[in-house]
Parts: structure tokens; C-alpha cells; sequence
């Protein structure tokens, strides 16, 4: 028998909880119990997917995401491809990003010679030079070293590199979405060294990987010595094909070029080795045509990821409530705070750190902000690191480093809300 005090009266309910809703969240928007007198279908009627039985597991046994969601992906464009796809660069949508952790399909992807698919079996990592016990592991044997889990970002040092002059992509997964983040699970290159005896001599480490680029660089041995690893676990599974399986090295909060993928030689020496192929150039013109040659870690940055152009504004009503959202990083330690300015950066509010802030990590920051209907904003954020760093204005940069700089722009970048609420990216120059 039906307990009717159980039955819920809808007209009741729906009172009751609009009496006690978080109204203020939206202006003009229709209350719960007039949307339900409306008889909105969405709300008022049993869904078609809860009419019959859904999908067994079994036909997705590796899960992928929701089909409606087919718009999120990495991007890649002509542009940026230098004249062949392969070797292209796919961008990552951090617009659509959700706390600090990239989904592996959706990784930046940075690859000189495409992918590379290494058989695990066929996988050897050597490590020789100027250590006392040079080796050769098996990826078994690599993964028996004792195992860390970290969480970091890999930028690329070009990303937004091409808007040295001014903005190029009106989009900011293309003017940012060169770098992700991860939680990476492997091994301390120093807790190998003291299996192998690093010899007192040893300066630099050449990383080289098995690809057809032929990547190789060279790292000084201190930042070896402090948080370089060796990964096989990105995100909870293996490595990505994309990101070098069965594994690669990570250089915690340096440029991204320096975590070499698809890793199969590490040789310790005492001078630096200098790659003669063009793609490794990895250095800055100053405006004396001096090149800086050692310039390794990724800078204090950020963005506001929403609103974006690809998040605008326009369905806001005058006084709702938005979250303005963001991300910030420093390859030199941890976050300390993001100043936000609704005027291209001549005034700044502190904004808000969200969730788990770790050094060399990206870091999640909002604002709620109250929205005028056809106000003009120009959103600029700004970040500050435990380094003692701060995002510099485009202006400061350009004057340190020229305007022919291709690699480690950090400055400020701007987002131009219209009064239509669409929003541009633009570059504000005081001279
Ligand atoms: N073996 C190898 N390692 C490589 C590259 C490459 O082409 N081959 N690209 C580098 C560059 S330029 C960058 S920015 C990072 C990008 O890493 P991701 O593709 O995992 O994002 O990998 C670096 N490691
Ligand atoms: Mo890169």
C-alpha cells in the first residue's frame, strides 16, 4: 500500500525548494516551480534512456566519453605543421579542461617524426657514460626501481610563441593549449644513479629518444639530480603512444622539448652535446643577435580558459553570476597568486586558488564575477610564483628579449569581452 505522507506533492516540492534556491546565481532565469507549471519535458517526463535497458559493458570495454561531448579534442592547423601533418603539433582544449589533470586523449602532442609505436619487449633503455656501472634495462627492469607519482605540467616552450607581435589565434587552445598536465608515475633518475655510481665529473646528461627524429638534448646534472624522472604512468595507465611509450623523461617545470620521448639512451659526459639537426635549436635571438644558450625552465604564466573565444559570453543575462576560470603555472615552483584585471591590466583583484596547488604544476583559479549586460571588459590575468617571479606586461618582455623571440613568451595575455559578450583575443601595447 502507498504511504501516502511519502508521496510528494510536486507543486509543494517544487515551492518549497525554489523558496530555498540559490537564486542570486541568475538573474532573470525561471525559478524550478515555474519551469515545472511550464511542463518543461527535460524535467516533467520519464527520459528515453530510462526506458529500456542501456548499453553492457562489454561493448565499450575501454570506456571513451560521452558521445555528446565529440567536440572536445586535441586541434591541430596547417599552421602550425611546418609543411607536413605528421610532424604536426596537436593543440589541447584547456578551455574545456576540469581541474588540473588532462585526459590522456587529449595530451598536446608535439612529435618531430610522428608517432612512434614501440613494442614493450623490444623496448632498452641504456644508461653509460660517466657512470661507474653502465647499464642496459629491459622496461621490466626499469620498473622494478622504486616508483614515485608526481603531478606536472610539460609546456612547450612555444606555446604562444606566435604572439610575440600581436594575437594570431583568436582561440586560446591554440594561443595556449600547447602544454597539458598529468600525474606521472616512474623513477628518480638519481635513485638509478645510486645503483650506478655517477662519476664526480659528470656535468651534463644526453637524453636521446628511439624515434625518427632523432630528438636528443643535453641537461645539466643538477637539475638531473633534483626531480629528473624516468615515466611510464600517465594518469593511472600506461603512457600514450603520443607521449612516448613505454616511456620518457620528464624534466619537471622545464621546456617541454627536454622530456624526451620513446627514451632509450641516457649518457653522462662532461661537456654539453649539441644536436646539428635544425629541430633542436631550442634557443632565443636577444636584440644584440646574441643567442641565449642555457634557458631551460618554463616561466610563471597564465590564462583566463573562461570566458575564451571559444566560451563567450553571449547567452549571459544582465546580473547572472559567472565563474571567470583560468589556469596558472611556473616551471620554477609553485603558484602564490593570480591577479585578475577587468581593464587590460592597469587594476587588478586578487582571484581565488581552486583545489591542490603543487610546484611545477598547473593551478586552477576562479572569480565570481556579477555580469552587466552590455559592458566592455578586457580580462587580463597575471600570476606570481614562490620564485619570486611575476607575469611580465608584452611591453617589458619585448624589451628584454626582442620582438623576433619565438620561444618562453610569458606575458600577460588580454581577452576583449564585447558588449555582445563575444570575446576576442587581443595584445595591449603601451608603446
Ligand atoms: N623523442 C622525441 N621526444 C620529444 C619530441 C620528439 O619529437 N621526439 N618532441 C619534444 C617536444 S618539442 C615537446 S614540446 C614535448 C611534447 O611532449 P608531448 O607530445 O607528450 O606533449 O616532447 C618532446 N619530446
Ligand atoms: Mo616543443
Amino acid at each position: 500500500m502507498a504511504d501516502n505522507k511519502n508521496l510528494i506533492n510536486r507543486r509543494g516540492f517544487f515551492r518549497k525548494a525554489a523558496a530555498v534556491s540559490v537564486t542570486a546565481l541568475s538573474g532573470k532565469s525561471l525559478l524550478a516551480n515555474e519551469l515545472a507549471e511550464k511542463g518543461d519535458p527535460a524535467i516533467m517526463h520519464h527520459t528515453k534512456w530510462g526506458q529500456k535497458w542501456g548499453d553492457p559493458v562489454s561493448v565499450n570495454l575501454y570506456g571513451m566519453p560521452s558521445a555528446y561531448e565529440h567536440n572536445v579534442t586535441r586541434r591541430n592547423t596547417k599552421l602550425l605543421a611546418s609543411g607536413n601533418f605528421r610532424a604536426s603539433i596537436a593543440v589541447t582544449p584547456i578551455h574545456e579542461s576540469q581541474g588540473i589533470i588532462t585526459p590522456n586523449g587529449l595530451f598536446f602532442s608535439r612529435s618531430h617524426g610522428g608517432t612512434a609505436h614501440v613494442d614493450p619487449n623490444e623496448y632498452r633503455l641504456m644508461i653509460h657514460g660517466l657512470v661507474e656501472k653502465p647499464i642496459v634495462l629491459t622496461l621490466a627492469e626499469l620498473k622494478r626501481y622504486p616508483s614515485v607519482t608526481r603531478t606536472h605540467f610539460i609546456e612547450c616552450p612555444a606555446n604562444g610563441g606566435q604572439e610575440w607581435r600581436g594575437p594570431q589565434f583568436n582561440s586560446v587552445q591554440f594561443a595556449k593549449g600547447f602544454m597539458s598536465s598529468a600525474e606521472w608515475t616512474g623513477v628518480y633518475i638519481k635513485t638509478i644513479l645510486e645503483d650506478l655510481g655517477l662519476k664526480p665529473t659528470a656535468q651534463w646528461m644526453l637524453a636521446e629518444g628511439s624515434d625518427n627524429s632523432k630528438m636528443g638534448r643535453t641537461i645539466p646534472v643538477d637539475k638531473v639530480l633534483d626531480d629528473a624522472m624516468i615515466v611510464w604512468g600517465q594518469n593511472g595507465e600506461a603512457l600514450r603512444p603520443e607521449q612516448g611509450y613505454p616511456a620518457r623523461l620528464l624534466v619537471p617545470g622545464w621546456e617541454g622539448n627536454l622530456c624526451v620521448k620513446w627514451l632509450r639512451r641516457l649518457e653522462f659526459s662532461q661537456e654539453p652535446w649539441y644536436c646539428k639537426e635544425e629541430t633542436s635549436k631550442y634557443t632565443d635571438l636577444k636584440p644584440t643577435g646574441k643567442a641565449i644558450q642555457h634557458f631551460y625552465a618554463n616561466e610563471v604564466n597564465s590564462t583566463v580558459t573562461s570566458p575564451s573565444p571559444e566560451i563567450p559570453w553571449t547567452d549571459l543575462k544582465d546580473g547572472d553570476v559567472v565563474e571567470i576560470e583560468g589556469l596558472a603555472w611556473s616551471g620554477m615552483g609553485t603558484i602564490t597568486a593570480v591577479d585578475l584585471s577587468f581593464d587590460g591590466g592597469k587594476n587588478y583583484v586578487k582571484a581565488n586558488l581552486k583545489g591542490l596547488v603543487l610546484s611545477k604544476s598547473w593551478t586552477r583559479w576562479s572569480y565570481m564575477h556579477a555580469y552587466k549586460k552590455g559592458e566592455k571588459l578586457l580580462l587580463t590575468s597575471r600570476a606570481i610564483d614562490d620564485a619570486g617571479y611575476i607575469q611580465p606586461t608584452i611591453d617589458q618582455e619585448i624589451g628584454v628579449m626582442g620582438v623576433e623571440a619565438v620561444y618562453h613568451r610569458n606575458a600577460v595575455e588580454t581577452w576583449e569581452v564585447t558588449e555582445e559578450g563575444k570575446v576576442n583575443h587581443v595584445q595591449i601595447r603601451s608603446i
